[in-house]
């Protein structure tokens, strides 16, 4: 268990300072013009959080960045998702929502740790090779292999996804693998 927690550890850490490379965003007036035009177009956004229970003290001894002060240990983590296949407070909530084309999904990340919500054509596994193997996601989605640093949502942050069409959109982490939505889209007409 012990040798696991190491590997994920190292897997986590070398993935946050990958994301945190990338995630230099400066801070501009007309960066504050658009998001005072976006905070006006509000009521047509969907909030989604992304959330988590990770224990801050055993998550952040294996190298793993959470920013909460207490909750699941790492290691209840790990026995939970080995004996389920997934771990109930990691979730996105909703996790079923009926939307327009054209609107904005506003998901919020309300954990501690770090989040992706990507678009994906079939559900599958994500990076972390051994979260994967134990939520039985074996084969990684296509999409969570290509993803760029600002695809990663830290603890705290909100990432806006535009809904482009109509149909059946299918989103999950690509670092917790069970935590997914489905977004049921219309046109406006
Ligand atoms: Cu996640």
């Amino acid at each position: 268990m012990r040798k696991l927690t190491i590997t994920l550890g190292a897997v986590m850490l070398s993935l946050v300072q990958g994301a945190c490379a990338d995630r230099q965003t400066p801070t501009s007036p007309i960066a504050s013009g658009a998001s005072a035009s976006r905070s006006a177009a509000v009521d047509n956004d969907r909030a989604i959080s992304a959330l988590d229970a990770c224990d801050g003290p055993s998550f952040t001894a294996a190298q793993i960045d959470c920013s909460r002060q207490a909750g699941v240990k790492l290691d209840q983590f790990i026995a939970e998702l080995t004996a389920r296949g997934t771990v109930g407070a990691w979730h996105f909530a909703a996790s079923n929502i009926n939307a327009f084309a054209g609107q904005t999904l506003d998901v919020t990340n309300r954990g501690g740790e770090t989040h992706t919500f990507t678009e994906v054509a079939h559900f599958g596994g994500g990076i972390v090779p051994l979260l994967n193997q134990l939520s039985g996601n074996l084969t990684p989605a296509p999409e969570c292999l290509d993803l760029a640093g600002n695809d990663f949502i830290p603890s705290g942050a909100t990432h806006h996804e535009t809904i482009d069409g109509e149909g059946t959109e299918l989103y999950q982490c690509c670092i917790h693998p069970w935590m997914r939505v489905v977004v049921n889209a219309k046109s406006h007409g």
